[in-house]
């Protein structure tokens, strides 16, 4: 871990498969691209905002990631992270002119957080980050299990609400929303964010209702690594084929487009500033996200 005293601990949890893993590498690759992308597409707000940054890898995080990295650029998607491994660290400095974040990301795979006697310290792990990233995912059965992840995330939020008040920031990321019905509800019926999390997360109605109130910062966002493959008329489907047991993007080239990849980590950050800034500050401070 970095060992800055200004790094910010940024906790990514979400059940086994939600995407964990995907999200950080897309993301290092998108900012990355992004700088040619702004100067292609130079009317996409979102690509020229995300253009400006920098995300930085340490070494040591570099060396964990380069063989996903190799193969994520060819389209194949991360093993997935072995459920009885102990959480994975990647430590990043993300930049822009002036503003630098160094954060850890806590990769914790899904199933470590259902044991409720928390044998790896996941809730002191999880619920001692300043925000988190809660990656929700509508194939994860998430409530239907033996051992509900909701049920885990309920002792995460009561582990961090002692006095009935979550003080951290929590994004909830509605991901893979290139999936037709998600992607379709989203841009065609104007569906809200959080309207779809009720609506395909099977059992998030339920939690969100039970912690509505302790949950002061929070927010909702949809994203997708994938994408969708762009035609002259339209977006026209998920960028990913299924192959057997596993499934590939179709287009990692230079025509791959995620979506809206740096929303949750930029309104994280915009989070934290306000934490420590006064109220002047603040306002000067805010501009890293805009609805
Ligand atoms: N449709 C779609 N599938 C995705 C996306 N990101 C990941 N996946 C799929 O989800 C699987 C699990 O992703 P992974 O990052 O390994 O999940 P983790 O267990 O949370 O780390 C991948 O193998 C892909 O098949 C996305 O943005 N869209
Ligand atoms: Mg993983």
């Amino acid at each position: 871990m970095s060992n800055y005293d200004d790094s910010k601990y940024i906790g990514i949890w979400g059940p086994e498969r939600a995407g964990k893993t995907t999200y950080v590498l897309a993301l290092k690759q998108y900012l990355r691209r992004a700088k040619s992308y702004s100067k292609s597409q130079s009317q996409d707000r979102v690509i020229t905002r995300d253009s400006k940054w920098e995300m930085i890898a340490t070494p040591e995080t570099q060396g964990k990631l380069r063989q996903a990295e190799d193969r994520f650029v060819r389209g194949i998607f991360p093993e997935p992270t072995d459920p009885n491994q102990a959480p994975d660290y990647y430590d990043f400095t993300f930049k822009k002119g002036d503003d630098r974040y160094d954060v850890t990301v806590v990769d914790a795979a899904g199933k470590h957080i259902l044991d409720d006697a928390d044998p790896s310290g996941y809730l002191g792990l999880l619920g001692g980050c300043s925000g988190l990233l809660i990656l929700l995912d509508t194939k994860s059965d998430m409530s239907g299990t033996e051992q509900s992840y909701f049920a885990a995330l309920d002792r995460l939020l009561s582990f961090m609400a002692p006095e009935g008040r979550v003080r951290q920031s929590i994004a909830f990321c509605l991901g893979k929303v290139d999936q037709d019905d998600l992607w379709s509800a989203l841009h065609h019926e104007g569906k809200q964010i959080n309207e779809l999390c009720w609506e395909h997360v099977p059992g998030f109605a339920d939690f969100y209702e039970n912690h509505q109130k302790s949950l002061t910062k929070a927010h909702f966002f949809a994203i997708s690594a994938v994408g969708r493959v762009a035609t002259p008329r339209s977006y026209d489907r998920p960028n990913i084929v299924v192959e057997g047991p596993s499934s590939r993007m179709v287009d990692p080239d230079d025509g791959w487009l995620p979506f809206r990849l740096f929303d949750p980590l930029l309104w994280l950050f915009d989070q934290l500033d306000s934490e420590i800034l006064n109220p002047l500050e603040r306002s000067f401070k805010k501009r890293h996200y805009q609805e």
